[in-house]
């Protein structure tokens, strides 16, 4: 099942739904949409009209990413609705035509990690500076957290649902890219095994991005606080 957070989506959720039923047939689809002003959960509900895969939480307010994506895996894991999910982002920068390569993946391994900075991975459309300040960012995350990935601020992961739930979902509390890292480090910790798929990320045609200050401040904080954990080997 893909979880697929949303916030202001609207123009974007159509054409994400078409290329993921191209790319991977009937895979059902979790939207955890935050009320969004612009009627994105409307849209959705059009959609499931012809589509009975589609699904569709609401949630009161804009409560953030992290938290929109736990609630979403929650509810998949305890109404046990799938052996495995994906999380993915509605603005169409992660690309549906992958999942089949995720898919297979998860039958080995419990946690894909859809990359960047692998061979044959890369972003389009960014210019130089940013896609420095991101790797270099990842180089420092990955040395202080030790998480066997190249790409740990990523929103394209697949887990096995068993993984997860070897992990307290609600001991996780940041939000932004920090919430990336915290999944991954706390699941490396608890042995699971990873395996990446090279992406192109593309970055939005429609819409605007969340991406704020206080995103950035958490998540060059987190490695810090991850590298303190694994000098102490804390819980
Ligand atoms: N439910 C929910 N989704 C969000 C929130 N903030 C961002 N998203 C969604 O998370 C995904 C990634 O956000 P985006 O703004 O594209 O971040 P960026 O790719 O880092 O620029 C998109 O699908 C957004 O709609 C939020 O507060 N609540
Ligand atoms: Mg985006």
């Amino acid at each position: 099942m893909l979880i697929i957070p949303t916030y202001n989506e609207k123009d974007n959720v159509a054409p994400l739904v078409e290329r993921v039923r191209r790319a991977a047939g009937n895979e059902p689809i979790l939207f955890a949409d935050d009320n969004s002003p612009d009627g994105t959960a409307d849209e959705v509900r059009r959609l499931q009209e012809r589509d009975p895969y589609l699904h569709l939480m609401v949630r009161p307010g804009k409560g953030g990413y992290g938290s929109a994506c736990r609630q979403a895996m929650k509810k998949v894991l305890t109404e046990n609705l799938d052996d495995h999910l994906i999380q993915f982002d509605a603005d169409l920068s992660h690309a549906p035509e992958v999942l089949p390569r995720v898919l297979e993946l998860l039958k080995q391994y419990d946690v894909v990690v859809g990359s960047r900075y692998i061979p044959g991975g890369g972003s389009a459309n960014w210019a130089l500076r940013r896609k420095m300040l991101s790797y270099g960012a990842n180089l420092y995350a990955r040395a202080l957290t030790g998480i066997p990935a190249h790409d740990l601020t990523t929103g394209f992961v697949g887990y096995r649902a068993e993984i997860l739930r070897r992990i307290d979902l609600d001991r996780i509390k940041s939000n932004g890219y920090a919430f990336l890292m915290e999944m991954k480090f706390n699941l490396h910790r608890c042995g699971a095994r990873f395996a990446e798929v090279p992406i192109i990320f593309a970055e939005r045609e429609a819409g605007v991005s969340k991406f704020n200050r206080q995103i950035m401040i958490e998540g060059v904080k987190f490695p810090v606080r991850a590298m303190l954990k694994r000098i102490s080997r804390a819980d």
